[in-house]
């Protein structure tokens, strides 16, 4: 009786981890199991054939127990006993280990020089820098600069060369490649070769414990079709739209026009300082680049959607969306201290309009 129901209870508890484990794993955008390139294929190979060795050797233990410990068991005619010593015995559990570690290393020790080999001569380049807490990536070849969220060509071979500015990130995105570490003063590279195109980002993350908004620190990443990424290459080419809208041109003069906001609470660096718009007066180089952030769907590295509430609350107080942000040197000053509601209103019309 007491027996059944250990049974039943292990049974269930397996089933609900079958259940929940299995019900978001093709679905997760950032899910390990689902690979879509070149590389996390060669990953996901090595972790397959290591889950099913797992498998196969806790239920043979597990088995092996259960076993033991039903038919060995005392009962009223015979005592338990121990036994020592039995030299076919351990030369059997000693040669299955040395076996199934073989059977792990060999796959292994070749996939690793595959992963970090060299990427192809035509490969793409993308420069990327890892900040507190955000992410900057260039593109030597199309001499643009974005942050947060990049698009590529999907079946063209990528080559990240990841750095960092201030502290150890690490660069992952799980559906196609990772992970690897940013270290300051230090290149590394990665490069794989996404094989399906999507509407859905793949989600990227810094995967290194690097200060207060750590967890806060994502990117995404769009696989185009050819045509789309030339698209969208053209785009971010261009320099920034002029204002429209009667709001946006009041904005875009407080953005500009301001290299600090002077107020009666005492003054605070104007966007320009940190922030570059191309084609404008606005040359900042330690802060995202703004020229097209409405281009994007996501601000603050990937943390929340742009739109025009989100982005209020942001320029009132970046702190309170992403902790730590204003804190640090270099931080994004916290506005509603400086500038009337209005104003911020008239901000965030222009960067709307910076699609
Ligand atoms: C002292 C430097 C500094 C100043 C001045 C500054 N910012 Fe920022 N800003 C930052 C930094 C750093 C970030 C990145 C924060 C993060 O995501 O961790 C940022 C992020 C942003 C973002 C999100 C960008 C993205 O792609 O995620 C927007 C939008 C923005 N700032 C707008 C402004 C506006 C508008 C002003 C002027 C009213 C301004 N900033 C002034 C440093 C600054
Ligand atoms: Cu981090």
């Amino acid at each position: 009786m007491k027996l059944k129901k250990i049974f039943k209870l292990i049974s269930a508890s397996f089933t609900f981890l079958f259940v929940t484990g299995c019900s978001s794993w093709q679905s997760d955008p950032q899910t390990t199991v689902n690979p879509k390139s070149d590389m996390a294929n060669i990953i996901q190979d090595l972790y397959v054939l290591v889950f099913w060795l797992a498998v196969v050797v806790f239920i043979f233990v597990m088995g092996a127990i259960l076993f033991v410990s039903i038919k060995f068991r005392e009962r009223p005619d015979r005592k338990a006993q121990q036994f020592h010593g039995n030299t076919k015995l351990e030369i059997i559990w000693t040669l299955i280990p040395i076996l199934i570690l073989l059977t792990i290393f060999i796959p292994t020790a070749s996939a690793i020089p595959k992963i970090k080999s060299d990427a192809p001569m035509n490969a793409m380049q993308i420069d990327v820098t890892g900040k507190q807490w955000w992410f900057e990536f260039k593109y030597p070849d199309h001499d643009i600069t974005v942050a947060n969220e990049i698009h590529i060509p999907v079946n063209k071979a990528v080559n990240f060369n990841l750095a960092s500015s201030d502290v150890i990130h690490a660069f992952w995105i799980p559906q196609l490649g990772g992970k690897v570490d940013m270290v300051p003063g230090h290149l590394n590279k990665m490069w794989f070769t996404p094989n399906e195109a999507r509407e859905e980002a793949y989600l990227g993350q810094c995967t290194e414990f690097c200060g207060t908004s750590h967890a806060n620190m994502l990117f995404r990443v769009f696989v185009d079709e050819q045509e789309d990424f030339d698209k969208w290459v053209l785009l971010q080419q261009k320099s920034a739209n002029a204002a429209i809208s009667e709001l946006a041109k009041k904005g875009e003069e407080l953005v500009l026009k301001n290299p600090a906001f002077i107020t009666d609470n005492g003054t605070a660096l104007g966007c320009a300082t940190c922030h570059k718009i191309e084609g404008t007066s606005a040359m900042g180089m330690i802060a995202p680049n703004l020229t097209h952030i409405a281009s994007r769907t996501t601000f603050a590295a990937g943390r929340y959607d742009i739109n025009r509430e989100n982005l209020i609350k942001w320029i009132s107080n970046p702190s309170q969306m992403k902790p730590g942000v204003s804190e640090r040197t270099g931080g994004m000053p916290i506005y509603e201290n400086y500038l009337t509601s209005e104003q911020i209103e008239a901000i965030v019309a222009y960067l709307l309009e910076l699609k």
